[in-house]
């Protein structure tokens, strides 16, 4: 997969309302990206090397922690609202004033078992990534 297509789904997924996403992006399609391992499923930690990615471009200062204003900057719709309570709620660690990457796959790993796979059986379907698309708007 390359690299103009990962920066589409970035974009669809992350900054695109549903309509958007919808238009530009598969579910199917968008699972596929992030199936590393070619299982056609998308795991935990499929989805935690998708937010890697993530956190390598909030980290606008590139100091290997996200400042609060990354943080928030990094998140969407509800999730964005509540950025000051999650930031201190995993902001656990040594450095607090930002979030590790550590910390923040934590945090990720978390909205992966609780909001995302919601039928719980361990993966991303295309239905439970096309409802985490739509909650973002
Ligand atoms: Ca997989
Ligand atoms: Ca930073
Ligand atoms: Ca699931």
């Amino acid at each position: 997969m390359n690299v103009r297509f990962g920066a589409v789904l970035m974009l669809a997924a992350l900054t695109a309302g549903p309509a958007v996403a919808q238009q530009t992006l598969d579910p199917a399609v968008a699972i596929r990206f992030l199936d590393k391992d070619g299982d056609g499923k998308c795991n935990l930690n499929e989805y935690l090397t998708f937010q890697v990615t993530k956190f390598t471009q909030s980290d606008v200062d590139a100091d290997g922690a996200l400042q609060y204003g990354e943080f928030k900057d990094s998140l969407q719709g509800r999730a964005r609202t509540n950025a000051q309570r999650t930031f201190d709620a995993f902001n656990t660690e040594e450095n607090r004033k930002a979030l590790t990457q550590r910390e923040f796959l934590g945090y990720h790993a978390y909205v992966f078992k609780e909001y995302v796979d919601t039928d719980r059986d361990g993966f991303m379907s295309p239905e439970e990534w096309s409802k985490l698309i739509g909650s973002l708007n």
